[in-house]
Parts: structure tokens; sequence; C-alpha cells
């Protein structure tokens, strides 16, 4: 049997160049040998502040991008998580499976709240309903970047914790991360992972920037000292990012990159990464524009939800039953 694989992005912004090179792309590459769940999670999205048109719209853009990148409908289920009840309903099992101890010890909270009034407590929750839209489909493998590993522990302790509680009844699921690409840092600090929330646009390089954005924000990205070429993610943080962009990019492994740069400063480096990023990114925003101009998007989306739905009912159904909920005797 192929491995179930399910992940999801939040259509809170404009997807990156880190969200692609983290998670994106694995996505595709692991399609063909396993059963593929790929969600646009818009519930994740409303923990914070959204503007209700705008949501909506990028909804359909997350979409479009999931296909222009090579997922192909025929193979993997491609679905809106708002489409589909039982992620909200199982979320609320999860919130009471989850203690609030280990909610606050999410990085990810932490950092997303800090110094905020108005912190909603779906953002403190968001970690169970994180794990409810992966044990809904039996999932074996999650392809994410590496900002989610706690999230993704989290979710395997709360897998287990159910089965305990209540008999065999969710896959215990594991973290699949890219070797290289799994985070991928900020342009203007090499100490931030790259953010689709920054303030800053210059820090992160967008899936739709045009080629003269991708050059500019290539050419002032920050450096280190010196003006070689080399992989040293200690010394030279900003550097060795750079590098794993384009050895992503360009399909050369990171050694081959060095080799071409040899005796030539970061000038003429920072010039070929941005030709070998507009030159990736150029038949992806081709398809991107075609796609989302052609309204298909939204059949695909629905079929996939009905094929989600399929699979999450009867999760939710042996969850019930397990827990006690309802009042079916089956
Ligand atoms: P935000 O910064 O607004 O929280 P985000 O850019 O982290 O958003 P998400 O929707 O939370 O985007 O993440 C989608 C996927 O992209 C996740 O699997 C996440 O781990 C991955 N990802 C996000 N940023 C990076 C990055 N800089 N490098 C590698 N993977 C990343
Ligand atoms: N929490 C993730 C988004 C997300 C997700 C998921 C990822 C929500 N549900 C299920 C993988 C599997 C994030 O912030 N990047």
């Amino acid at each position: 049997m192929q491995p179930v694989v399910f992940s999801g992005i939040q259509p809170s912004g404009q997807i990156t160049l880190g969200n692609y090179l983290g998670a994106l792309k694995q996505f595709v590459s692991v399609q063909g040998d396993a059963t593929g769940y790929y969600c646009v999670v818009d519930m994740h999205a409303i923990t914070v502040a959204q503007e209700p048109k705008q949501l909506r719209e990028r909804i359909f853009d997350l979409a479009s991008l999931y296909l222009a990148v090579g997922l192909d409908p025929n193979q993997s289920t491609l679905f809106v998580q708002s489409d589909v009840k039982e992620h909200a309903e199982l979320g609320w099992i999860m919130q009471c499976v989850a203690y609030m101890g280990e909610l606050s010890r999410m990085t990810q909270f932490k950092e997303k709240t800090e110094g905020k009034d108005g912190v909603s407590a779906g953002l403190f929750t968001y970690p169970a309903l994180m794990a409810a839209d992966i044990l809904l489909y039996q999932t074996n493998l999650v392809p994410v970047g590496d900002d989610q590993r706690q999230h993704l522990e989290l979710t395997r302790d709360l897998a287990l914790r159910f089965n305990t509680r209540f008999g065999e009844t969710f896959t215990v699921p594991e973290v699949l991360l890219m070797k290289e690409g799994a985070r991928i840092m900020s342009l203007d600090d090499p100490m931030k992972k790259m953010s689709k929330s920054n303030p800053n646009p210059a820090s992160r390089i967008e899936m739709l920037d045009t080629p003269d954005e991708i050059r500019k924000k290539i050419s002032r990205a920050v450096t280190d000292s010196g003006r070689e070429v080399r992989y040293d993610p200690e010394q030279k943080a900003a550097v060795a990012n750079l590098l794993v962009i384009y050895s992503a990019v360009s399909g050369q492994t990171i050694e081959e990159v060095i080799k071409q740069y040899e005796g030539r400063g970061y000038g003429d480096f920072k010039k070929g990464l941005a030709e070998a990023v507009v030159s990736h990114l150029e038949p992806i925003q081709q398809r991107f524009h075609e796609i989302r101009s052609s309204g298909h998007v939204i059949d695909v989306l629905h079929d996939g939800a009905t094929r989600a739905r399929e699979a999450a009912q009867k999760t939710i159904d042996k969850v019930k039953r397990n827990v006690g909920l309802g009042a079916n005797r089956a």
C-alpha cells in the first residue's frame, strides 16, 4: 500500500520561495509514490485577522499554485479545509485531548503573540486543529518545513495519547523534511526564517515576483564579510542560505555551484543566482496565470473536497464510536 501523505499551507499571504523549497516541492516529488492530500488551511489562516474578500482570493491563488507547481488532481486530492467540516469536528475533540501546558510550549505561538494584544483563542489551540487535519486521513508522512517540526511532535503525542486512552484509532504520522531547503532564511537577516508575514517584503522572494523584483531583492540580499563563495552555515550564514537556494532551483549540487564561482566575487554569484531563480519560477508563473484565469480550480477543489470527505468521515465515525460520542449505537 502507498503511504498516505498530508500537508497544508495557510492562505495568509503571498507564497514564498521558502514555502516552495521547504514544503511544496516535496509535495510534488512524492506524488507518484503516495496517496496525497494537500489542503488550503483557511481555518488556520483566520487565527489572525483576515480581510474576507482577500482571504477568498488567496484561497484560489494558493490552490492554483498547487496545480502550477505540478500537483496533479488525478493523482492527489486538493481541497480547502473549511469545505470538509470533519476538520472542525475532530479539531474540537483534539482540543480536549491536548493539555494547556503543551500548547503553551509551542514556539510558533510564542513568536506570533509576542507583544501583541487581542490574541485569539484559536491561535493558542491551532496545533490541535493541525493534528486533526493530519490524523483524519490516517496519514503516514507529513512534508513540511523545519519550523513545523514541533507541531508534528505534538501531533504524534496526541495520536499516541488518544490511541492509549480510547483504543487504536489513528496512524501515528512521521515528519518528512527536505535535506536542504527545510529552513530557507530571510534575505535581510540570515538568522530569521523567510516568512510570508514579515513586514519587510525585501526579506523574501515571492513565487509571483516579477523577474526584476527578484533581481533587485537578490542584489540587495545581505552577504557576509569576505568575498569568497563558500558553504559555511556557522560563519557565513547568509551566503550558505543563498547557496542552498541556488542549488535547489538549479538542480546543481552546492559543491558544483561553489566550483562555478571559484575566484569570482559575490556580485557574479548573486547575478547567477537571480537568473537561476527567475528561470525556475518562470514556467510556474506562466502556468499559474493560465490556471488562475481559467476557473478550472473551482472544479478541482469541489471534487477534492468530495474525496477528502469520504476518507475523513470514516475516521470521524471511528473516533466518535471510540470516545462514546453521539446517539448511534453502531
Ligand atoms: P507565516 O510566516 O506567515 O507564519 P509561513 O511562511 O511560515 O507563514 P505557512 O503557511 O505557515 O507559511 O507554511 C507553509 C509551509 O511552508 C510549512 O510546511 C512550513 O514549514 C513551510 N515553510 C515556511 N517558511 C519556510 C522557510 N523559510 N523555509 C522552509 N520551509 C518553510
Ligand atoms: N501549521 C502549518 C500549516 C498546517 C499544516 C497542517 C501543515 C496546518 N495544518 C497539516 C501540515 C499538516 C503552518 O503553519 N505552516
